[in-house]
């Protein structure tokens, strides 16, 4: 037998196959498409907060040569479409028509021959508006006879959204009625924004012959969105095609259902011409899915160096409208991770939503359902309390780390984690960093005057939602579907219903099916975000493709491999059960020189079937998980701070992470170094802020800062490797680990270096200007 070509499926760092046309500028992205009689559309945002709106006319815009119609909210109530359903069960103006309730809120919209013309002719829309209170705090907006923002909901009196609760009260209150100490902790997560390279924006193209709606939009859950487009228009579903085409990033920020969406279609549909909508970079930053903005409150009750309970209180902003995208089970999404990677038996969390007058969203950036917000707070909590009692951070974290043993584990809040070795991954990070070392340089550096802080963060994650029983989105069970063809020759076109945005989903699919198949992944072509072309499925956030794609990748890769079997014995005119899967081919037991490869096999599939066999060799296979995966990691950070500023550096970032096995270790580290960049980037200089008028401030790349290279600090990484025991391949998602468990690292080292002095908090993020006023309270300023 010839030598075989080693086959580059799973554990290969395959070069990303998508990057050939990435790289060469030949990607298709939604605004590269142009249709032959296209009209442009602009919206009218809002310069208010909070306003009642009392006129609009829009004669002097109707009138400018190139324009083809103004849209209003009025004009689309008419349709009844000027009001949308949120995926949490709320609902969201499309167009304003009695009320603005945040700035930036799309008031009209201009649809015009080009997108100058129309730009020009919204400045031309004349709107009266009667400015109300604007609400920018929770806490306000749940004071006694704070204006009502809602005031259009039937029987909504107030801004109060939801109460939620985790865990058990009783245990809880018992656990900390028998601690010997109480630690606290009061802190902000602020809203940042996702804040991709190519912002949202969509091509409806609804032809009036066929009444097909074939609409080209950025985003990251296609099929999800074609459901809810039926169910918002009233249009046949199969009479929408969405196809989300090469997206520049999504970062969650391509998650929701926007008003663009909706009005350029509404409009294609009753001009009868295709119709654009571009988002600029301001619009995204005032108008689409923040991130956070979760306040939080939390206590540990510790007995002998132990956690024996931990209570949370949170208050959540959800801006003008609550459209968080979460499971309708978990109602503050999966907050109640909360407990972290430790055994903690008893806890209890509460949380209450509000409506303010900012942009709505609230889970978007990197993080699955709030995730983000639960692991830097009791990150953050488990320094808190090393430091109260006068133990090392990571001695108390290996104090009360969730044992290998204890795995699957059912946490305090009702979570079963599948697998982690805490420690392990731990004890690597500290090796690489040289821990005890760095602790001895920061005493020494002390003595001389300068500042060295050391954080760290074992996290830990849930993603892959999810089982269907407990896990829906407006009712649509999380499962995801993959579909196989095997041609003739040999060659593999694999469709999909998740949605890259820049993960290399075209490459790590790929190799699953080689692994599975003996094929390389040159062989298999992968195709996402066409709604006609791909099977059901909920998309790509949480981290889930891997988890419930990989998996259904696997199951219909092995289901081909079945039947193959048996063309394969066939034709090695063998038993079937003689016939063993080896080197990515079939050999006949005992007869090494008789096999047969799944090229052979899928040229006899149309040739040379057994008898009574159907041709073809394909499949689909819908993934339910059994459970979700856990991936977790330690992260720990070294800074340096200089007291004369409060400028403080980077100056070693070592991550471990463990996602299970790596399909693609190479495109993982490239998602970890994202990732890290991103948690950096929150913990350093992002956030979206507000005045007291509820003017965003954060609307631009000037206010709003994201990290560019010279910022970005070098990063050390490392793996251990704790398959997740329900998932076919033992893999864990990974996309996001790094941006919710870096955080609190770096928040951890700043707060490291002052905390000798008694710091024991920093807001992020975590500017030179605050650490500047810590100094000097702390008497540390030079
Ligand atoms: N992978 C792997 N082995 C594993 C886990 C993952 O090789 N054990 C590979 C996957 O096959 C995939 C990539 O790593 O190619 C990420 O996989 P996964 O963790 O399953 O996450 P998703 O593909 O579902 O991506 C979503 C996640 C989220 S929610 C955000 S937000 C985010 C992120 O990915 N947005 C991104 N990473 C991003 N990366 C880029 N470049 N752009 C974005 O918008
Ligand atoms: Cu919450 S960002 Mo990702 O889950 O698309």
């Amino acid at each position: 037998m010839a030598a075989t070509e080693e086959i580059r499926g799973v554990g290969h760092s395959v070069k990303r196959l998508e990057d050939a046309r990435f790289i060469r500028g030949k990607g298709t992205y939604f605004d590269d498409i142009t249709l032959p009689g296209m009209l442009h559309l602009e919206f009218m945002r809002s310069p208010f907060a909070h306003a009642r709106i009392t006129s609009i006319d829009t004669a002097r815009a109707e009138a400018v040569d190139g324009v083809v119609a103004v849209v209003t909210g009025e004009l689309l109530a008419q349709h009844n479409l000027a009001w949308m359903p949120t995926l949490s069960g709320d609902t969201q103006a499309v167009l304003a028509t009695d009320k603005v309730r945040f700035q930036g809120q799309e008031v009209a919209a201009v649809i015009a021959e080009s997108a100058y013309i129309a730009k020009d002719a919204v400045e031309l829309i004349d709107v009266d508006y009667e400015p109300l209170e604007a609400i920018t705090t929770p806490q306000r907006a749940l004071e006694d006879g704070a204006p009502v923002i809602r005031d259009e909901k039937e029987g909504q009196a107030d801004n109060h959204i939801y109460d939620w609760e985790a865990g058990d009260k009783e245990t809880t209150d018992k656990a900390f009625a028998e601690a010997d100490k109480v630690v606290e902790l009061d802190t902000f997560y602020p809203r940042c924004h996702p804040a991709p390279l190519e912002c949202c924006g969509c091509v409806a193209d609804v032809n009036a012959a066929t009444g097909k709606a074939t609409i080209y939009m950025t985003s990251q859950a296609p099929h999800a969105h074609r459901t809810l487009f039926a169910l918002v228009a009233g249009l046949p579903e199969h009479k929408i095609r969405i196809i989300s085409p090469d997206l520049g990033g999504g970062f969650g920020n391509k998650v929701p259902i926007y008003p663009g969406y909706v009005v350029a279609t509404a409009a294609s549909l009753l001009i009868g011409r295709p119709v654009k909508w571009v988002e600029d970079r301001t619009g995204n930053l005032i108008s689409t899915g923040f991130a956070r903005d979760y306040h939080m409150h939390g206590e540990l009750a510790l007995k002998d160096g132990r956690i024996t309970g931990l209570r949370v209180k949170m208050l959540s902003d959800n801006g003008a409208f609550f459209s968080d995208a979460q499971p309708t089970k978990c109602k503050a999404g999966l907050f109640h991770i909360v407990t972290g990677s430790y055994d903690i038996p008893a806890a209890h969390v509460v949380t209450e939503g509000a409506y303010t007058n900012k942009a709505p969203g609230g889970v978007a950036y990197r993080c699955s359902f709030r995730v983000t917000e639960a692991s830097y707070l009791i990150e953050r909590l488990v320094q808190t309390a090393a430091y109260e009692i006068g133990v090392d951070p990571v001695e108390f974290r290996k104090q009360n780390f969730i044992r290998p043993e204890q795995f699957p584990y059912k946490s305090a809040t009702g979570f079963t984690y599948d697998s982690g070795d805490y420690a392990a991954a731990m004890d690597l990070a500290l090796e690489k960093l040289g821990y005890e070392e760095m602790r001895r340089e920061q005493e020494e550096a002390r003595a001389e005057g300068k500042l060295i802080g050391i954080g760290v963060a074992s996290f830990t994650e849930v993603v892959g939602a999810g089982h269907g029983a407990d896990y829906d989105i407006a009712g649509l069970r999380m499962n995801d579907g993959a579909e196989l063809r095997i041609h003739p020759t040999g060659k593999a076109v694999l469709k999909l219903s998740v949605k890259s945005q820049g993960q290399g989903h075209e490459t790590t699919f790929a190799q699953i099916v080689a692994e599975e198949l003996g094929l390389q992944p040159e062989d298999v072509e992968v195709q996402e975000g066409d709604t006609d072309n791909t099977p059901y499925g909920l998309g790509t956030y949480a981290s889930r493709s891997t988890p419930v794609s990989g998996a259904a990748t696997a199951m219909v890769s092995r289901r081909i491999r079945a039947k193959a079997q048996k063309i394969a014995a066939h034709l090695l005119e063998a038993s079937e059960d003689d016939l063993e899967w080896e080197g990515g081919r079939f050999v006949v037991r005992g007869a090494p020189e008789k096999s047969k490869t799944i090229a052979d096999v899928a040229f006899a599939a149309y040739t040379n079937v057994p008898e009574g066999m159907e041709g073809g060799l394909e499949g689909v296979y819908y993934y339910d998980p059994p459970n979700m995966t856990y991936p977790f990691g330690t992260y720990a950070v070294v800074v340096e701070i200089d007291r004369g500023t409060g400028v403080w550096k980077v100056r070693r970032c070592v991550a471990v992470d463990d996602c299970g096995v790596r399909i693609n270790p190479m495109i993982v580290e490239g998602q970890i170094m994202g990732g890290l960049t991103e948690g950096f980037a929150i913990a350093a200089m992002e956030l979206i802020d507000f005045d007291e008028d509820g003017n965003c401030i954060g609307a631009n790349f000037v206010d709003y800062l994201i990290p560019t290279a010279w910022e970005t600090p070098k990063f050390e990484l490392g793996e251990t490797v704790t398959p997740s025991p329900h998932h076919p391949l033992g893999a864990k998602g990974v996309g996001e680990s790094a941006t919710v468990g870096s955080p609190a690292a770096f928040v951890n080292a700043v707060v490291d270096a002052l905390a000798h002095a008694g710091v024991r908090n920093l807001e992020m993020p975590v500017t030179s200007g605050k650490v500047w006023a810590a100094l000097q309270e702390a008497g540390l300023a030079e």
